[in-house]
């Protein structure tokens, strides 16, 4: 059915299959991500790595929630949400949302436009802190993500060609809980992007196969291309990449996210950590209503 060049193998259907979820078994215990009573919030967006991730958790036996956020991306974020739906209904899943416009009165394509960011950052940093806030709410420990192995090598370019020490040190694929955090894991680090998509077709898995209308100015698909050269050339290279640093990079890292860490303060505003008064999400939030209000002038 498919090879994996990397893995220098191919697969059958029912092989396939299981070696996803083995990736997926290894990526957990290897990380000591989940354990036995825990209450997992997996971030699902209706596209392939979060619906193949809520399928693979439950078929590893673990107790996941879906939470859906709606973005406000127009027609794509409306296909979303129904992508989401339709997997939770037909699986007997719960599925908890959050609308980011019913609730806090922007979408993102108004906060990029007002505070004349990408819509990346904006939307990038209010699904961080939407997430978090869901689970801490909703007495989930856990929230589960669905970066693969494509996602987390070209973010490690990103940070790499930066030196971005902090955010370096905070590239891994279980971060703790800490002090109004609860612990983050990716589970399906050791997969790649086409197999997630093989995965939801051979598992009848619909998903949301449009890309994000507002991805132009999206840093991250150059560091995805130029990865996928070099993988082209040579076969492994993006896996050889993440896991080296995982084992002999993060750890010199690892101090420079601990100091971010013990800066952080409640957000005055919504009581998240922050390393400023106001977190940033309450920011793009005050901004957001200015520039709005402004123009309703
Ligand atoms: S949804 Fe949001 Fe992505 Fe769209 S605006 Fe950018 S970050 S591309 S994963
Ligand atoms: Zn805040």
């Amino acid at each position: 059915m498919i090879d994996v060049r990397r893995h220098n193998a191919a697969f059958c259907r029912d092989h396939f299959l299981h070696h996803c979820e083995e990736q997926v078994r290894r990526a957990i215990d290897s990380h000591d991500m989940l354990r036995d009573g825990d209450r997992v919030l997996v971030a699902v967006s209706g596209g392939k790595d979060s619906l193949a991730l809520w399928e693979i958790l439950g078929r590893l036996g673990y107790q996941a929630d879906g939470l859906y956020l709606g973005l406000g991306i127009g027609d794509y974020s409306d296909e979303s949400g129904r992508y989401a739906r339709a997997y939770a209904a037909d699986h007997g899943r719960t599925l908890v949302e959050v609308d980011l416009a019913g609730e806090y009165g922007y979408d993102i394509p108004r906060a990029a436009h007002a505070t004349h960011r990408s819509p990346c950052g904006a939307c990038g940093l209010s699904k961080r802190h939407l997430f978090n806030r869901a689970a801490l709410e909703g007495g989930y420990n856990v929230v589960a993500t669905g970066h693969n192995l494509d996602d987390e090598a070209a973010v490690l370019l990103g940070n790499v060609l930066r030196w971005d020490a902090a955010y370096l040190g905070r590239q891994y694929p279980v971060l703790p809980a800490s002090a109004g955090f609860a612990r983050k894991v990716k589970p399906l680090v050791r997969l790649g992007e086409r197999e997630m998509a093989a995965y939801c077709v051979l598992r009848g898995i619909d998903y949301q196969v449009e890309e994000c209308p507002m991805a132009d100015g999206n840093r991250h698909l150059g560091f995805k291309e130029v990865l996928n050269a070099l993988e082209d050339r040579s076969p492994g290279t993006k896996a050889a990449f993440l896991f080296g640093f995982l084992e002999h990079g993060h750890d010199h890292f690892a101090a420079a996210a601990d100091v971010e860490r013990d800066t952080l303060a409640p957000c005055s505003v919504c009581g998240s950590p922050t390393t400023g008064d106001v977190c940033a999400f309450c920011r793009l939030g005050e901004r957001v209503a200015v520039e709005l209000s402004r123009k309703a002038e």
